[in-house]
């Protein structure tokens, strides 16, 4: 489903038990190098949703190679079948062969009353698409304009197993997600409350 042009949404897009092996390849994740954590905003505050990052560490608003803002530790490398899985995504979602190569993963852990506010991501240095997947609870996902953090916006359910690809001219959109709903994961996801979001992008860093 093309909400925008280049913005694709493909519902129930991994099985089950895919969603089950990412969940528990995300729970090591969340235990080091570096763990999983709210991470602090350069104004003061944390963010409510907690994450952890594979390839290069995403802080506000740089990449690192080491978790600087968290133990310094050396970033864990994206595994060859998570790039595999990015690939097969856009190609999913565009419908012809593409080059991608993942090299930054942000894994984020959503609990019930976790939102995000409306942002751009724009650390990284190339137009290559941002490919997302949700398990776990469903969420409400909001997709904006390039323009403004304001409307106007579509409003997307989210749910566990779907599949978002935004590249073109919607690569640079305002989006967050301003509510999580609590009770609705699958049986089976891997994850028993709150949502995980998986986001691969290519930085065009290095
Ligand atoms: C999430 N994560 O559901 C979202 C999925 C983040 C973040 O926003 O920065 O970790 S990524 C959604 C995204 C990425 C790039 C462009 C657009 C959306 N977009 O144009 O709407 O936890
Ligand atoms: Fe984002």
């Amino acid at each position: 489903v093309e909400i925008a042009p280049g913005a694709v949404h493909v519902p129930r897009w991994l099985s089950i038990e895919r969603q089950s092996e990412i969940a528990a390849a995300c729970r090591e994740w969340a235990r080091g190098p570096a763990p999983m954590r709210h991470t602090a905003m350069p104004r003061g505050g944390q963010m409510s949703v907690q994450t952890v990052c594979l390839g290069w560490h995403w802080m506000p608003y740089r990449y690192s190679r080491t978790a600087d803002d968290v133990n310094g530790a050396p970033v864990a490398a994206v595994p060859d079948w998570l790039k595999d899985l990015g690939r097969d995504a856009v190609a999913a979602a565009y419908g012809d062969r593409t080059e991608y190569d993942a090299d930054a993963v942000l894994i984020n852990f959503y609990d019930a009353t976790a939102k995000m506010g409306m942002h751009q991501d724009k650390e990284e240095v190339t137009d290559q698409p941002v490919v997302s997947l949700s398990i776990g609870d469903s969420c409400t996902f909001r997709f904006g304009n390039p323009q403004t953090r304001g409307k106007p916006y579509t409003d997307v359910l989210l749910e566990s197993g779907d599949l978002f690809v935004f590249g073109g001219p919607s690569r640079f959109a305002y989006h967050g997600v301003p509510k999580i709903s609590p009770g609705t994961a699958p049986a089976g996801c891997g994850i028993e409350g709150g949502r995980l979001n998986l986001t691969l992008r290519e930085t065009g860093l290095s």
